[in-house]
């Protein structure tokens, strides 16, 4: 990837690249700020990046429709040839590297030789399990293995986009791949989830730079998401928000509500039950975000949501919670044995409540199950417990 074989401290590529340190900080605090961060944490982010190597990144993707990439690429702050040229050593991305075949493979196993123990592993896509892995093979070798090799010698791991943290679109029923979300198949790594389909492009610079300026996992909450970003729904901080308090809610998408931006809650919008932060950050570098266009949010960010019933059914009609319930338990069914079945429950229960999902956990737990709750470990620095996933070891 890096045209370079030396690793140069940060400081070193950004004077190479004409940057002042101060140039620096002003960017650093700026991306601060972008991610909704105090500006002197800006400031600690360029200091201690300026004088370290850049750190190594192996970026993974298995089963994906590649929109999490595609996101990643059109990042404002930082952009990510910023990140690639001056912060990060990006040094294996089978989509966005010019190597191919043994090449490819020879630059991700010195990089992984190379920093192990330290590289950060960013997994984009599920492991699907079923057909011995055969379902993704990359260079001959399933996702699993590959996933389980790399994430032996990572510090951390950062998995973009809900596929990657939930299953996603592949884990959906009838789930015919027997995929899983990363944390289903490693139990002894941190985990920072950051879901979304695709995520909010600066959530996932924005992680990803804060972990490798601090070397720290980030505030989590209990489905491993960094609080800055999933702390609030789109509802809490949505603009339509004050029509929802007023009960003016657009009943087509057409009707002179809708031309007056009124709430778009009976069309759908799954707004109140998602945690991220296209209200606030939004996309393409500010401009605007899904409910911003006239479209109710689709929850992609959550456990489950493409099994949550019509996108266009209000949320307090009975087909949402039905069709949730119906997809866990036909998904449950696709599981072999009471582990498996521990960890559809744990990844599906995100959809159905905070509260519900601790409770769900915690007996799961009690009864010896290994799919929930992080029994199997995740122990590496995660500052949030590990209920939303499934960390057990399952697959191949
Ligand atoms: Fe999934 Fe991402 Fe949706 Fe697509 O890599 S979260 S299908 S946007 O591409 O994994």
């Amino acid at each position: 990837m890096n045209s370079t074989a030396e690793n140069l401290a940060v400081g070193e590529m950004l004077r190479r690249h004409g940057i002042t340190r101060r140039g620096f900080i002003k960017f650093c605090t700026a991306t601060a700020s972008a991610m909704a961060l105090p500006p002197w944490m800006g400031v600690a982010m360029a200091e201690q990046l300026h004088s370290a190597p850049r750190p190594c990144v192996i970026y993974l993707s298995f089963q994906e429709c590649t929109g999490c990439l595609e996101s990643f690429t059109r990042s404002f702050a930082p952009t990510i040839e910023q990140l690639i040229f001056n912060v990060i050593s990006l040094d294996y991305d089978d989509t966005l590297m010019a190597a191919a075949g043994t090449q490819a493979e020879a630059a991700m196993a010195k990089a992984m030789k190379d920093n192990f123990g330290k590289y950060v592993l960013v997994i984009d896509g599920s492991i699907p399990t079923g057909a011995g892995g055969a379902y993704c093979a990359i260079g001959g070798r399933s996702a699993v293995d590959t996933l389980r090799e790399a994430a032996r010698g990572a510090s951390a791991i950062i998995c973009v986009g809900t596929c990657s943290a939930y299953g996603g679109i592949p884990f959906a029923h009838p789930n015919p791949t027997e995929a899983w979300p990363v944390s289903a198949i490693v139990g002894d790594r941190p985990i920072i989830n950051v879901p979304g389909c695709p995520p909010v492009p600066e959530v996932i610079t924005g992680t990803l730079l804060q972990f490798v300026s601090t070397g720290k996992v980030p505030d989590l909450d209990e489905q491993l998401r960094p609080k800055v970003f999933y702390g609030n729904t789109i509802h809490d901080r949505c603009y339509r928000r004050p029509f929802y308090d007023q009960g003016k809610f657009a009943k087509t998408f057409d009707d002179e509500g809708a031309r007056n931006g009124w709430c778009l809650f009976e069309l759908g919008c799954k707004g109140p039950t998602t945690y991220n932060a296209c209200a606030t950050v939004k996309w393409n570098g500010g401009t605007s975000f899904p409910i911003e266009s006239g479209h109710g949010c689709i929850g992609c960010s959550e456990a489950g949501f493409w099994d949550k019933g019509s996108f266009y059914t209000p949320q307090s009609g009975a087909v949402w919670g039905r069709a949730g319930e119906a997809s866990l338990k036909s998904v449950a069914e696709v599981g072999a044995g009471a582990m498996a079945v521990g960890a559809v429950l744990g990844v599906a229960s995100a959809g159905l409540g905070r509260a519900w999902q601790r409770r769900s956990a915690s007996s799961v737990q009690g009864d010896g199950g290994n799919g929930v709750g992080n029994s199997g470990g995740n122990s590496g620095g995660n500052s949030g417990s590990n209920s939303g996933s499934s960390n057990g070891d399952k697959g191949g």
